[in-house]
């Protein structure tokens, strides 16, 4: 990544705090969020000023108050488009998204979608608490079935979307999934985010202590989150328990628990063109939850390809003149 000026070449955690008072509910899963994303920034190498974080509208979307850095909190789901815009205009930015299960996948599930088929080099992290927090506890597109909530008092009978699956379907080139209180983990999926050329995205389940209370309690719980999680690591098999005792393998076309000593537990592998599908379809009960990386692969940039016409229009026609353009033709004066 190009570097424009930068006054201090070392960066900190504290360099990318603000004095902004932070309004989320106390105990809320997205202070451990910014806390990872504030640990991180430093170690990437980019000036604090090449940074932009954009949001939407939500409880999540305030995160650009939160975070030292250019922020945009925009238009309800709109971030991706407002991102789209600025990485063509200005690719040498670093240029994040934050936004909501509400505002990416409701008001903005047509923005979400063609931004991860054009591939911006952007990063997209999509806090899914599978509940409307900013608005008081609606239920939202990854509310499960049958959810009570207050905008569905006798149970959602809305089918969810699953948020991998979704951005897998929309030919996204990086797909992960994380969850807020896991540090380390959370930690490594911004890291390969931000080192991937094309649009990441990193679905992050977080906790709604007010609203959606223990959602993810099973992968988090230091008890219970071994036979619940299945950590994804490219070139490693596929294997979770407490004692890495149960393993992931193909039966047809279906994927199915067994011995993690049975010789055809699948080792995974993040460019294979099938075995995302299929793991971001494993749901509980009866299959553990997959966190890591799920796709990775390589495909050319928009804003790249967009630049690349750019030039090629201005060698052919030359630089142009946007009054002239607007003059020409089949124009007339009202009044
Ligand atoms: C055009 C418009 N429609 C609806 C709303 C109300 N509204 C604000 S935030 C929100 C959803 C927030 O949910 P989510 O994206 O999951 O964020 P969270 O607050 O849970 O972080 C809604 C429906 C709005 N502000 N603007
Ligand atoms: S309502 Fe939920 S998501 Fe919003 S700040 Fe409070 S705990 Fe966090």
């Amino acid at each position: 990544m190009s570097a424009a000026s930068s006054t201090k070449t070392t960066l900190t955690r504290k360099d990318f705090v603000t004095d902004q008072d932070v309004r989320w509910c106390p105990g809320c899963g997205d202070y451990a969020i910014l806390a990872q994303v504030q640990k991180v920034l430093p170690e990437l190498g980019v000036p604090r000023e090449n940074f932009v974080f954009i949001s939407g509208i939500g409880c999540s979307s305030r995160f650009p108050y939160y975070v030292n850095t250019y922020g945009f909190h925009t238009i309800h789901g709109r971030a991706p488009a407002i991102a789209t815009g600025l990485k063509v205009v200005r690719p040498e930015l670093s240029v994040w998204v934050v936004t909501g299960d509400g505002d990416a996948l409701s008001i903005g599930g047509n923005h979400l979608i063609h931004a991860l088929r054009r591939n911006l080099d952007i990063n997209i992290l999509l806090f899914n608490n599978r509940i409307y927090g900013l608005t008081k506890g609606q239920y939202s597109p990854t509310s499960e079935f049958g959810k009570v909530t207050k905008s569905t008092p006798m149970g959602a009978i809305d089918h969810p979307f699953n948020p991998v699956s979704l951005a897998l379907g929309a030919d996204a080139t990086f797909v992960a999934r994380s969850v807020d209180v896991d540090a380390r983990h959370l930690q490594e999926m911004i890291r390969r985010a931000f080192d991937h050329k094309g649009t990441a995205f990193v679905e992050i389940l977080q906790n709604c202590n007010i609203f959606n209370d223990g959602a993810f309690e099973e992968l988090t719980d230091k008890e219970r989150k071994a036979d619940h999680v299945l950590y994804l690591e490219h070139g490693k098999p596929l294997v979770f328990g407490k004692q890495r005792e149960k393993g992931i393998r193909m039966r047809g076309h279906r994927l199915e628990v067994c011995a993690a000593s049975e010789p055809d537990v699948i080792v995974h592998d993040e460019k294979d063109p099938l075995l995302p599908f299929l793991l971001a379809s494993l749901e509980p009960p009866v299959f553990p939850t997959p966190l890591g990386v799920f796709r990775a692969v390589e495909r050319p940039t928009y804003e790249q390809a967009a630049r690349n016409q750019i030039s090629v229009a201005k060698e052919k026609f030359g630089s142009g003149d946007l009054a002239e353009l607007f003059r020409r033709g089949d124009t007339w004066t009202s009044g």
